[in-house]
């Protein structure tokens, strides 16, 4: 988690199966995703204007996707952030461990699917950003 950079997040485009009735995306654990999915989740009804994340994860790994619709994620290393626009369902943005991230700019009616390495676990996360970057500098 320490040693984890922005660097080591990766935006990685997706297979897409593509017939006249549209589009089908797999995602499947150690094949498209480069880990074991324990956990799917997703974010909807994003108010205008909102903002989600303002943590890191200490173990978790993570694939965002944007099933529908667009947004941003800040991706933070504690001396390093990139932007990353998300806007297509066959486009995932791997997060390692150890990375602040701040999602914003939803656009209405956007979904943001999370596939996770692990369970829920409030223990994984890192909610204070000063603590976060004292972690990662010392
Ligand atoms: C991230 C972005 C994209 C649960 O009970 N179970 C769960 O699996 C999750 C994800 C959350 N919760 C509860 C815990 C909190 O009381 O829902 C509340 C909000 O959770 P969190 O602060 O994680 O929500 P987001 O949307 O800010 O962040 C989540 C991910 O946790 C985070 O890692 O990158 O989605």
């Amino acid at each position: 988690m320490k040693q984890n950079t922005v660097y080591n997040c990766s935006v990685i485009e997706l297979p897409k199966i593509h017939n006249r009735a549209g589009n089908i995306t797999p995602l499947q654990s150690n094949i498209e995703a480069p880990f074991d999915i324990k956990r799917i989740y997703y974010l909807y009804d994003v108010p205008g204007g909102e903002g989600r994340g303002g943590h890191a994860h200490k173990e978790l790994q993570q694939f965002l996707v944007a099933a529908s619709g667009s947004f941003d994620v800040i991706i933070d290393d504690g001396r390093t952030k990139r932007t990353i626009h998300l806007c297509r369902p066959y486009i995932a943005l791997h997060i390692v461990p150890g990375i602040w991230r701040d999602l914003t700019n939803f656009s209405s009616g956007s979904i943001c699917l999370v596939l996770a390495s692990l369970n829920y676990d409030e223990k994984d996360y890192i909610r204070d950003y000063t603590k976060f970057s004292l972690l990662k500098n010392e």
